[in-house]
């Protein structure tokens, strides 16, 4: 099995921890976003999207995070990332999607290039953009999670999943671009309680090989 992603980026974050916490070994390959390597002929051929992740699985090649985590979760059943019961899954779901599909792209690397060298935004106001979106979904995100009877250690009870392999990446990001996060103190103690895992250790983007 072979994951193609970048330290920093936070999709390929969300499927290392997904195969961290299933037990599963990879191999990694290395593509460079900053040096452009996602729209190159070879990786646009395993992903017309030139996004990373990409996984592949011995004749299978996979793409978008989501799809991947659900595969190694049908492939690999334990540790389970999703709970039990229909509706218990949907709610774990809707945390992942409203992070991946709400947060997440229109913050993407490729948006910020837009607004920078085709809408001209200084990198102030690019950066004033990325936290503003990542603050109100990150908010949004809270009230979902907080006082709830199902949240628990972790998003879902006190068992780390699917929820919790989204919202570490999208927390790590928002501090890197100094989002304020203040009013979010459950997402926080759920970060906190997954950094103290080693597969949550083990996916960092400090942890990778091809950290810079
Ligand atoms: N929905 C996709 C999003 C993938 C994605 O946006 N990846 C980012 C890094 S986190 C990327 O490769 N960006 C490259 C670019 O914007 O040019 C997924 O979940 O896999």
């Amino acid at each position: 099995m072979k994951l193609y992603g970048y330290f920093r980026s936070s999709a390929s974050y969300r499927v290392r921890i997904a195969l961290n916490l299933k037990g599963i070994a990879y191999d990694n390959a290395f593509i460079h976003l900053r040096r452009g390597e996602q729209s190159r002929p070879a990786f646009l051929a395993l992903n017309p999207m030139a996004v990373v992740p990409a996984f592949a699985d011995g004749p299978h090649v996979l793409t978008q995070s989501l799809a991947i985590i659900e595969y190694l979760e049908e492939t690999h059943p334990a540790p389970p990332l999703l709970p039990r019961t229909p509706a218990e899954r949907a709610r774990v779901r809707a945390i992942a999607l409203a992070i991946a599909c709400d947060i997440h792209p229109i913050d993407n690397l490729r948006v910020l290039g837009y607004l920078e060298h085709e809408l001209k935004l200084d990198q102030a106001r690019r950066d004033a953009w990325y936290r503003h979106w990542v603050e109100v979904g990150l908010k949004a995100v809270e009230a979902m999670l907080a006082g709830k009877p199902a949240t628990g250690r972790f998003c879902h009870g006190d068992r780390p999943g699917l929820a919790d392999a989204c919202l570490v990446p999208q927390v790590a990001n928002a501090r890197r671009f100094n989002c304020d996060l203040t009013g979010c103190p459950t997402i926080l103690a759920i970060d906190a309680a997954c950094q103290t895992l080693d597969a949550f250790q083990r996916a960092a983007p400090q942890n990778q090989p091809d950290r810079e």
